[in-house]
């Protein structure tokens, strides 16, 4: 007997729950997904053909934050996080995206690492990147390689 019951609670509060849930999500627009600051993303050509790193801003305008869960491209099937630490690089899970902010890979600071390359991108190149999100959808970038001593503009890199 006290367990139907339990069970007639719950079902009654999933009931309750169910059209906020609904309003939430009545909106017509998808929620805004991470995107890249224009010229922001650069892969600088590497000195060798053994690995290379990459770096972007990512902007999120939504309410809730997100994480960058992994990076595909077609130069490299083992795109790492890295983070650095005095001077050290460590490699980490993911990079989180706050609400209503930025998450920006530079150097000297995040960034990912393309390990064992297919190929050694030239200046010139362009790789393609799919970003995957805890909970966005995928997005792609066209990222461009630089000269190996490249700066990104003082506007695409400094938000
Ligand atoms: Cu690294």
């Amino acid at each position: 007997m006290i367990r139907r019951r339990a069970a007639r609670a719950t079902a009654l509060t999933l009931a309750l729950a169910a059209p906020l849930a609904a309003g939430a999500c009545g909106t017509a627009d998808a929620p805004p997904a991470p995107g890249a600051v224009e010229g922001s993303a650069y892969m600088p050509e590497p000195v060798t053909g053994k690995m290379a790193a990459g770096y972007f801003t990512l902007t999120n305008d939504g309410d809730e934050p997100d994480t960058l869960t992994a990076v595909t491209s077609d130069v490299s099937d083992d795109v790492q996080f890295h983070r650095t630490v005095d001077n050290r690089m460590e490699r980490v899970e993911s990079f989180g995206i706050p609400a209503h902010g930025e998450l920006a890979l530079s150097r000297g600071g995040n960034h990912l690492m393309f390990m064992g390359l297919e190929r050694k991108p030239s200046k010139g190149d362009t790789v393609r990147l799919e970003l995957h999100f805890e909970k966005s959808e995928p997005l792609t970038l066209e990222v461009p390689v630089e000269a190996t001593n490249h700066q990104p503009s003082a506007a695409a890199g400094q938000r």
